[in-house]
């Protein structure tokens, strides 16, 4: 694994707990963590379960005992590392958004393509929640007909505060993007996952709504923490992001994406609505699906709140005993056991490369959109 802060953390956990819940056709076993703070890097091994741990990534390519190299980094390393780990024929779980652009994204899919027996998974972790893998199945299944809407928002708040300070995911040079990849790419990847249907083209705003903050002394959570005696730096990317879309279906598409949505702490709402019924899910209540049926009798229709907990549900079976619900760090987990499951199959899991690729062509449609004057801007394919 690369990289040991906030996805180093969740990759970690999952990579413990998969085989503990799941009947895993390989064991996972964490050989080294590579970092660039040797005392951070060592500490972080052996808190997070690591064997061994270095300061040269590289050193992970030589290793006869590393199969997999798992990227948790930020956008600006992703291409550069996966495309090495590929050459040197491991297989690859990469953080998202794939890449900072489409052709990193592109250069990466390509790699991928000359590596066909090696998996090329990127990590858009909310697929696996178990309420979203629900809502794909009963899509897929027809119950809810043809797709006339899909809403994705994703709501945070953590930036309104002009007074937070810089931190990487601020730095347009090493995130690629603000919100818009760093989770507006979630809920494109997550409309287009449950509909089975892709965006064809954006018209798109973006917005930065404070461009200058104060300088970190540290970094910690999501942002930077502390002040570096009064200095201030700009901000280079979008604080938030909206578009309109078209599904290749025929129907539309809303998206919002904010770090300044005030009370809205992690809010992931996504609704499709259908020609027979419709489907609605928020991150904030992650263990239940809203199902509306247009063929229930009359007398009784509405929402229904389906609690996913229960064996029949995907993944949920393999956790508590019926009605004790998941969390955030689960989907890692589900990520984990499709990943394995891929590799001793020897499929390719999705979100592959290749899908990771097709978000990157959203965002930059969606950013192409927006320094045009909110102009339609078709998705290249
Ligand atoms: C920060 O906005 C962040 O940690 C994202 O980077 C993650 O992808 C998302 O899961 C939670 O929020």
């Amino acid at each position: 694994m690369i990289g040991h802060a906030f996805m180093g953390l969740a990759h970690s956990h999952a990579w413990q707990t998969a085989p503990r819940f799941f009947d895993l056709p390989l064991r996972p076993d964490l050989a080294v963590v590579a970092g660039r703070d040797a005392q951070r890097t060592a500490a972080a091994a052996d808190r997070l379960g690591w064997r061994s741990s270095t300061t040269d990534w590289r050193e992970l390519l030589d290793r006869d005992d590393v199969d997999l190299v798992d990227i948790c980094t930020p956008g600006d390393t992703h291409a550069e590392i996966a495309i090495a780990a590929l050459q040197a024929g491991k297989h690859v779980l990469c953080e998202k958004p794939l890449a900072n652009s489409v052709a990193e994204a592109r250069a990466m899919v390509a790699a991928a393509e000359a590596a066909p027996d090696q998996v090329a998974m990127v990590g858009y972790s909310y697929r696996r929640v178990p309420a979203i893998a629900l809502a794909r199945r009963l899509v897929a299944e027809g119950r809810i007909g043809t797709v006339r809407h899909a809403r994705g928002l994703y709501l945070q708040d953590w930036l309104s505060d002009p007074a937070t300070p810089l931190s990487w995911r601020l730095d347009k040079a090493v995130a690629g993007s603000g919100s818009l990849g760093d989770i507006g790419a979630h809920v494109i990847d997550l409309v287009q996952h449950i509909t089975g249907e892709h965006l064809t083209g954006v018209s798109a705003q973006l917005a930065t709504f404070v461009e200058e903050r104060p300088v970190a002394s540290s970094f910690g959570g999501l942002s930077g923490v502390g002040d570096a005696g009064g200095a201030t730096g700009p901000v280079t990317v979008d604080d938030a992001a909206v578009f309109t879309s078209r599904l290749s279906g025929g129907g539309l598409a809303l998206f919002e994406a904010t770090r300044f949505a005030l009370g809205r702490r992690n809010a992931i709402r996504v609704e499709i609505n259908g020609t027979d019924g419709s489907l609605a899910f928020d991150f904030e209540d992650m263990n239940v699906l809203h199902v509306y049926d247009a063929h229930d009798p009359a007398d009784l229709q509405g929402f229904r709140r389906v609690y996913v907990t229960e064996p029949e549900h995907p993944y949920t079976g393999s956790w508590w005993p019926t009605g004790h619900g998941l969390g955030y760090e689960h989907a890692f987990t589900h990520q984990v056991v499709d990943l394995v499951e891929g590799i001793a199959a020897g499929t390719h899991p999705a979100p592959t490369f290749a899908d990771g690729l097709q978000v990157q062509q959203v965002l930059d449609a969606v950013e192409r959109s927006a320094a045009d004057d909110s102009r339609w801007t078709p998705v290249a394919t």
